[in-house]
């Protein structure tokens, strides 16, 4: 197994030929992918062993075979489980082995784990979740830019790291649907007059297309490219960010912002519940995320370097930004969050929805957004 151009679509069956270097018999397996892109297979074996499968399809798995997708997402996702194993290490799920020809990788099953996003919609509370993330994000930041890697080093990272065809979904799934009419928008009906509020305005494209212009061009460090809360899987005493396949040489604030739109994003659908407690965990967790990410860069910069400061504001302006386009996509365009889609009550739905977009709208049309406090007040309240 494994020859070029033997690709195939694993099954419960092959999954368990597949993994028999890594995994002793007898094995047995189950398909438990429930994202967007790829199967995901966990493999269990003799004696409490056991791996996760994760093989990406030629198509996008949500929307069926008539969206094609490459293959070589895997090879990303593969070489960013191993770059950010290295400079951050106990914070992603370890990598056991990648087979180019299956595009299939073979990683650590996190078994006490559950995702992020499902324990924050359960109202249950992992404290020490947001500074590991934090901590991720700044380790790899100095590591793999120019403010910690030597610049040849760095200049050959960004090569290993070309990843147009997952860039492009972006692109145009966060930076360009959402804001025009677009086949791939989901809109509630409730929503329709919301959504044409948003392609109606002048300056919200304008201040879109220079995001979408910043983050094709702004190659400072490898990112994660999809760090939402379903990327980070949660338990009590452990954090791991997982599904790095949109890694490329990105914004750092574009990471950053995805955190801070989806802590908002909790923060707004627990609010419409009623769940009052709960909700006011997260702007707490957004703090506890920052300060691990700043604490994180800066102990690895020198304080004579002055400019670090600067560096920081800007990156909060920044992620304020991204935070914006990724409330508005989670509403309007593909691809929703279950913290919304999962509010059963029509009201308060519609409540969650209503609130995300005037925040999303608020970061994209701010002038400059200076601190979190700043940034939290935008994305919860729609307004400074
Ligand atoms: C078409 S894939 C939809 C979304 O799923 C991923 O998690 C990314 O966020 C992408 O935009
Ligand atoms: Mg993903």
């Amino acid at each position: 197994m494994g020859e070029r151009g033997s690709y195939r679509p694993l099954d419960a069956d092959s999954v368990v030929e597949f993994v028999e270097p890594f995994v002793p018999g007898p094995r047995e397996s189950e398909e438990v992918g429930d994202g967007n892109l790829n199967l995901v297979f966990k493999v269990y074996g003799d004696g409490g062993s056991s791996v996760v499968v994760k093989q990406a399809l030629p198509y996008l798995r949500l929307a069926g075979e008539n969206w094609p997708l490459t293959l070589d997402r895997a090879r990303i996702e593969a070489a960013a489980l191993e770059v950010q194993n290295r400079f951050a290490p106990g914070t992603v799920p370890r990598l056991i082995h990648y087979d180019s020809a299956l595009a299939a990788i073979v990683m650590e099953h996190l078994e006490r784990h559950e995702v992020w996003r499902v324990g924050l919609n359960t109202q249950r509370h992992y404290p020490q979740a947001p500074a590991v993330v934090g901590r991720f994000c700044g380790q790899m930041f100095i590591c793999t830019s120019d403010l910690g890697m030597h610049p040849e080093e760095r200049k050959k990272l960004t090569g290993r790291f070309i990843n147009p065809e997952l860039c492009a979904i972006t692109e145009d799934l966060v930076f360009t649907a959402p804001f025009i009419e677009a086949e791939s928008n989901d809109i509630e009906e409730h929503l329709t007059d919301e959504a044409a509020r948003l392609r109606s305005d002048k300056v919200l494209a304008e201040n879109v297309a220079i995001l979408r212009f910043m983050f094709r061009t702004r190659a400072e460090a490898l990112i994660h490219g999809d760090l939402h809360t379903g990327s980070v899987m949660v338990a009590p005493d452990d954090t791991r960010v997982i599904d790095p396949e949109f890694a490329f040489m990105g914004p750092m604030g574009f990471d950053v912002g995805a955190v801070f739109a989806n802590l908002a994003l909790a923060h707004i659908a627990h609010r419409a519940q009623g769940h009052k407690e709960f909700a006011e965990t997260l702007p707490e967790a957004a703090d506890e995320f920052w300060a691990a990410f700043t604490e994180s860069v800066l102990s690895r910069w020198p304080a004579s370097e002055t400019w670090r400061e600067r560096f920081i504001v800007d990156l909060v302006n920044d992620a304020a930004r991204y935070a914006g386009a990724k409330m508005i996509r989670r509403i309007v365009g593909l691809a929703h969050v279950t913290d919304i889609t999962d509010i059963e009550d029509d009201q308060q739905r519609y409540r969650a929805q209503v609130d995300a977009i005037a925040g999303g709208r608020a970061l994209l049309l701010s002038r400059r957004v200076v601190s979190v406090e700043h940034l939290w007040t935008l994305a919860t309240e729609g307004e400074a």
